[in-house]
């Protein structure tokens, strides 16, 4: 996979970027990472990359130019089919971790993170295939959107998280909420860990969490619940877990 992010500010996302995860991706070559700025393709002595709107109106409008020549610079760095531009604003299609997990059999993502009060439409229509957005909130450039994109899509990219904490463990993976997790002290004035982890009983374990999952998806996501077909050991589960719930009160143990 390799990611080609455009931005006024080249060392926000290269730098955010080199942590973690998705540094050592990186580092051992399992993503490429490249960002562009669409300064450094004007051609005027002030190398303007915005302007005024047509209008009216306050803020100002990126131009089409420097992003035309930048993706164009960015595409001849991957001679690849495989290749989506996509530019990150509240007017895109919601990100979500199946639309995440499409983009990750792409070969080349550009990200287009625009600053200002957005960038010419003419740009959006006729060079992006998709906008993405993050949500229903405003933040003040798309770097921050395009970083999300590329730490979640590299996380999908098979070889970047070792086996132990493969993907398939993660919220959303399988449109359920995670489980909870515990680390020692096995007792603490802040309450016990449950005991089914303490007993090695990696059956029990292993349905524990399921059941887990399952009920804090019912209890704090049930618009999550719609979308998937339970399997009749998960029914079996969450009516469990439901019955616990109607005993005690609340959802542990
Ligand atoms: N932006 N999801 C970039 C966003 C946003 C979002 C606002 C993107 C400003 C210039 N990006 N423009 N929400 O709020 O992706």
């Amino acid at each position: 996979m390799r990611f080609d992010v455009v931005s006024l500010f080249p060392e926000m996302v290269m730098n955010a970027a080199g942590y973690g995860v998705t540094g050592k991706a990186i580092e051992n070559g399992l993503v490429d990472l490249a960002v562009w700025n669409p300064r450094d393709f004007t051609h005027d002595r002030h190398k303007t990359v915005d302007d005024r709107p047509y209008g009216g109106g306050p803020g100002m409008v990126m131009k089409y130019q420097p992003l035309l020549d930048v993706v164009d610079a960015a595409k001849l760095h991957a001679h690849s089919v495989r290749r989506r531009v996509i530019c990150l604003s509240p007017q895109g299609k919601l990100i979500s971790q199946q639309l995440l997990q499409e983009a990750s059999t792409s070969e080349q993502l550009i990200l287009i993170a625009g600053r200002y009060e957005g960038i010419d439409e003419r740009f959006i229509a006729e060079v992006c295939d998709e906008e993405w957005s993050l949500g229903d909130y405003v933040i003040s450039g798309g770097e921050l959107a395009a970083l999300i994109v590329v730490d979640a899509v590299t996380r999908l990219i098979p070889g970047v998280l070792g086996d132990e904490e493969s993907a398939k463990q993660d919220s959303h993976y399988d449109g359920l909420l995670d489980c909870p997790h515990y680390t020692r002290p096995e007792q603490s004035d802040l309450g016990n860990v449950p005991g089914v982890l303490m007993g090695g009983n990696h059956a029990a374990i292993k349905h524990w969490r399921m059941k887990q999952s399952l009920g804090r998806t019912w209890l704090r996501r049930p618009d999550l619940l719609e979308k998937i077909q339970l399997t009749a050991e998960q029914q079996a589960l969450l009516s469990e877990f439901k019955t616990e719930v109607d005993k005690l009160g609340c959802g542990n143990e």
